[in-house]
């Protein structure tokens, strides 16, 4: 099995935790830099992750999470298939959120002064109030480890990394991520400090 990601995708680390709590052997292969036209796996819309399993070939992270599932932990004891409206709405909101950040960052990376732009104050907007809303219904969350936590984490460590948004008034969502992070199989795929520009 081999998945194409970068080790700062909050996108593939989704499904990278999942391989590590189920002790899954995976190859990953690096993309490098998301904003050039790099091999993404064929995937046609040059974004990460992509899973090719044999035969088998899967984008978008909660597609490659759901058949993972199906094909080879039916018991499902993270949740993945829980389709209940609270778990859709989070999840959107989740995706949203990691989405907005990846067109904000990566307009950034090639040259586009945001700050100059009302299109990119939306976006920053919009992440804002995503990250008050889950903070608003942090109560959703499954105490025990599940698949909703873990894109948690990704998010709330790739906002980390970035320094995207300001994290301190979210500190329910603070606090189910240092919960999270107690596990050895979140912990690995922490995305690796910015080297800071000398
Ligand atoms: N819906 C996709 C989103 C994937 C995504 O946006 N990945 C980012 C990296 S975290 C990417 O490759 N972006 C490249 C681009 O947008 O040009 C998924 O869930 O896999």
């Amino acid at each position: 099995m081999q998945l194409y990601y970068t080790p700062r995708s909050h996108f593939s680390r989704k499904v990278r935790i999942l391989l590590d709590a189920w002790h899954m052997p995976v190859e990953l292969i690096d993309v490098g830099d998301v904003s050039d036209s790099a091999a993404f796996g064929s995937n046609p819309l040059m974004k990460v992750p992509t899973l090719v399993d044999g035969e088998t070939w899967l984008i978008d992270s909660d597609h490659i999470a759901r058949y993972l599932v199906r094909t080879y932990q039916p018991q499902d004891d993270f949740s993945v298939l829980d389709e209940s409206e609270s778990t859709l709405n989070i999840r959107a909101v989740l995706n949203g959120i990691m989405a907005a950040e990846v067109e904000w960052l990566l307009a950034r990376r090639t040259g586009i002064p945001t700050e100059q732009y009302r299109r990119f104050d939306k976006i920053l907007h919009s992440m804002r109030q995503g990250m008050a809303w889950l903070e608003q219904n942090a109560a959703r969350f499954l105490t025990q480890p599940s698949y909703s936590g873990f894109h948690l984490v990704c998010l709330w460590d790739h906002l980390a990394c970035y320094q995207t948004l300001e994290l301190t008034p979210y500190s329910n969502l603070a606090e189910l991520c240092r919960l999270l992070s107690q596990n050895d199989f979140v912990n690995k795929s922490v995305p690796p400090a910015i080297p800071k520009e000398r």
